[in-house]
């Protein structure tokens, strides 16, 4: 008994070891042209979490490739070199020597594909542990909010090394959510849902500065490079989904995220790359789904710092003001508004940043 507990134990540590080592390995795809070929389409992530799911991607590619030329090969030359033709010319029976109920055959063909599948999963796990984690203590924190068909954007919280009076920022704007906290309770008292109204919209979150999308103009989000941030996603009406394809990361936004378990948060480590990168809603959610655009401008933290300032001295300017003072372009340059006005049917829906 006392034997068996050891074996136990030392097995136990044995697995935990080689997990750990394996946890801890997060191996660089190959590079140049055959990593280009592996990377099949997918662009080159900006932060450390898309760069883990690059790896992985390319790495199974690796596998599956590998795998897929041994077949191909036993395959063709399982055809040639057993053909009935060959057979006959050899003097032989017409078939080969039979080789099913083969023990030791069979044991191999059925253990290998498992501990294949049982690699692709503790990989997968593994990676997956990395992107979702939400122990990257973020420095800012936006309110992402999506609706037909747009998007508002919203600062909730930034940290003292980021602000230009080094308090921390809290930029929940306590009217307005005070009022989205009373629509929980229909005033004529018709509460269908669990005695709670409707048009309950306590799920949102509401801020001092915020920047939303319209007709007219592409909602730019300024976000700083180097930081960790943490996005909290909601949608004020049907289901939308926010994706960065730079991140290689998308989630769904849904109202009430909470009742309807859903993690309304994400993290990223932190941008590694400035630029303006295109954002665009990956859940179909209606007739102008594949319009609701929006742009990630990663700025330096000092050009973010500059940029809340001004948002928060001019509540009244507009984001491509606020944009301008720091130096950047005022609106979307990845990205064009279309038109979403339905008489519009003669496919010329493109319309100029005409914001200004
Ligand atoms: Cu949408």
């Amino acid at each position: 008994m006392e034997q068996q507990h050891k074996r136990k134990a030392v097995l136990g540590g044995l697995l935990g070891l080689g997990g750990l080592m394996l946890a801890g390995c997060d191996v660089d795809a190959p590079g140049g042209a055959l990593g280009w070929f592996l990377g099949m389409g997918w662009p080159k992530g900006i932060t450390p979490e898309a760069t883990a799911m690059y790896n992985f991607w390319e790495w199974v590619w690796v596998v599956a490739w590998t795998i897929g030329f041994i077949m191909w090969g036993l395959f063709i030359y399982g055809m040639f070199a057993w053909s009935a033709k060959r057979a006959k010319k050899a003097g032989k029976d017409e078939f080969p020597r039979q080789t099913q109920y083969n023990i030791p055959l069979e044991l191999v063909l059925t253990i290998f594909p498992i501990i294949i599948v049982m690699g692709l999963f503790f990989f997968t796990v593994q990676t997956q542990e990395k992107v979702t984690a939400l122990d990257k203590d973020p420095k800012v924190t936006v309110d992402v909010t999506a609706y037909q068909w747009n998007w508002k954007f919203g600062y909730q919280k930034v940290a003292p090394e980021l602000t230009a009076d080094g308090q921390e920022y809290v930029g929940t704007d306590e009217e307005r959510q005070k009022l989205a906290e009373e629509s929980k309770v229909d005033p004529n008292g018709k509460n269908p849902i669990n005695g709670r109204s409707k048009s309950d919209v306590s799920y949102l979150h509401f801020n001092k500065i915020e920047t939303l999308g319209t007709t007219q103009e592409v909602p730019v989000l300024v976000l700083p490079s180097n930081t960790p941030i943490e996005f909290q996603l909601a949608s004020a009406d049907v289901s939308h989904s926010f994706w960065v394809p730079e991140f290689l990361f998308k989630r769904d936004t849904y109202n009430h995220p909470e009742e309807n378990k859903q993690e309304r948060r994400f993290q990223v480590e932190k941008i590694e790359k400035e630029g303006a990168f295109v954002g665009r809603c990956a859940e179909m959610c209606g007739t102008y789904h594949a319009m609701m655009n929006f742009e990630l401008r990663v700025v330096s933290p000092e050009k973010f710092t500059q940029y809340l300032e001004y948002r928060k001295q001019n509540p009244n300017a507009s984001n491509a003001d606020a944009l301008e003072s720091i130096g950047e372009p005022g609106y979307a340059t990845s990205t064009e508004p279309f038109n979403s006005n339905r008489d519009t049917r003669n496919g010329d829906n493109f319309v100029e940043n005409t914001a200004s």
